[in-house]
């Protein structure tokens, strides 16, 4: 009983936390797992119950002949089809409550759409702003979405099988590749939903984490705004003899075979350096996301309790150290397999530490802070 408290207690802090839905599709999983939940605890109890109540009432006694047996009988109708009847009630129940619930969440929502593309081990997201078939924003790691709107999400796999979870704003889907998943979200209020790929899907799944973004309508629109304004900016050639012009010189012999910065570099592949990826994450807007590798670190530096570290003017403070050190070496920060197209080469060996501070100068231009709910 200690050990199942002590483990119990250990999800009541998680970042995970299906108990504490915070929009309309999860609060209907809630509720079932609540009510079926309840119907097992009762049932539990009540077998419990009899099988005490059993134990005394019929215990043997020191007066009792031990070669005198109780009258002995071969079936009992009565009780066979009450303990059939009984349970195959609850079920039948529990399924008549929970159809509506699958069929529910299973339609589409009336949002916008997101298109979810998982790969090891990070999750993209991209978004068609006029619906044109063409992606106007593509991103990595946090899904920013509008609050009160039923978001449908295009959910993809790039290479093997994962699965797409947020719980507190819906259940699991499965990202499968050559074939589209859809889903929806809703966020309630603003905030932070945290989730994770729950489908095994090699060396690094533990680390193929997401966060979703929910901001009132009015910051979305600026988010959107930010990031278009960041492809802009992105364009223009940092000025020169600058340690950013450097960094984006390095940038372009180290980096640009899998990133892309929208508009700033002949792609490597031969391309446009349109918003084409599945490589690695677009960094165009890198200084506008909250977490980078999978939202295993922190863009911007906390404090132990997860609020943002200010700077004098209030400003967030980049968590240098980290981002430098993945740029150093990002395969000591999170297992991968570059010479395989899984993950991020090391530049232990390549990079001097005057080439990073070039390199962290121009990643500091590639978008604006983030907006925070
Ligand atoms: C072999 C392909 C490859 C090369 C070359 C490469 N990267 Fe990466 N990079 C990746 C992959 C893949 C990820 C995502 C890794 C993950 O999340 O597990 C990544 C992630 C990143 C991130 C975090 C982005 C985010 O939003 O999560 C930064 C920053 C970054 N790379 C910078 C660089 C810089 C700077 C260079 C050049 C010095 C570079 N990368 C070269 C593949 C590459
Ligand atoms: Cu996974």
């Amino acid at each position: 009983m200690a050990l199942a408290g002590l483990t119990a207690a250990g999800c009541a802090t998680g970042r995970l936390d299906a108990t504490r839905p915070a929009g309309p599709n999860a609060r209907d999983i809630d509720w079932l797992m609540r009510l079926s939940g309840w119907m097992a605890v009762a049932v539990g109890l009540f077998v419990a119950a009899a099988v005490v109540t059993i134990i005394v009432k019929f215990r043997a006694r020191p007066t009792d002949d031990p070669d005198d047996l109780p009258p002995q009988i071969h079936g009992n109708r009565k009780a066979e089809l009450t303990w059939t009847l009984i349970p195959t009630a609850m079920l039948v129940f529990l399924t008549v409550v929970t159809l509506p619930t699958v069929f529910a969440l299973a339609s589409e929502g009336e949002g916008r759409t997101i298109k979810v593309e998982g790969q090891q081990w990070w999750w993209q997201f991209s978004y068609d702003l006029d619906s044109d078939g063409n992606d106007d924003i593509v991103t990595a790691n946090d899904l920013v979405i509008p609050v009160g709107e039923e978001v449908n999400l295009e959910i993809h796999s790039n290479d093997v099988i994962h699965s797409f979870w947020i719980p507190q704003l819906n259940g699991k889907r499965d990202a499968v590749p050559g074939r589209v998943h859809h889903w929806k979200i809703s966020a309630d209020e603003p905030g932070v939903y945290y989730g994770e790929c729950v489908e095994f899907c090699g060396l690094s799944h533990a680390h193929m984490q997401m966060r979703a973004i929910a901001l009132a309508p009015a910051d979305y629109q600026r988010w959107v705004t930010g990031q278009l304004r960041g492809q802009a900016a992105a364009q223009t050639a940092p000025p020169e003899g600058s340690s950013e012009a450097a960094g984006a010189a390095l940038f372009e012999t180290h980096c640009i075979s899998c990133h892309v910065v929208d508009g700033a570099y002949e792609s490597a592949a031969g391309g446009n350096a349109a918003l084409l990826s599945g490589i690695a994450p677009n960094l165009t807007n890198l200084m506008s996301r909250t977490a980078f590798a999978g939202a295993l670190y922190e863009t911007y530096r906390t404090g132990p309790d997860g609020s943002y570290a200010r700077g004098p003017d209030g400003e967030l403070v980049l968590n240098t150290a980290e981002l430098r050190e993945w740029v150093r070496n990002a395969p000591a920060m999170k297992p991968a397999r570059a010479d395989n197209q899984q993950g991020m080469l090391g530049f232990a060996e390549v990079l001097t530490e005057q080439d990073l501070d070039h390199l962290m100068a121009y990643l500091k231009t590639l978008g604006s802070p983030p907006v925070l709910p």
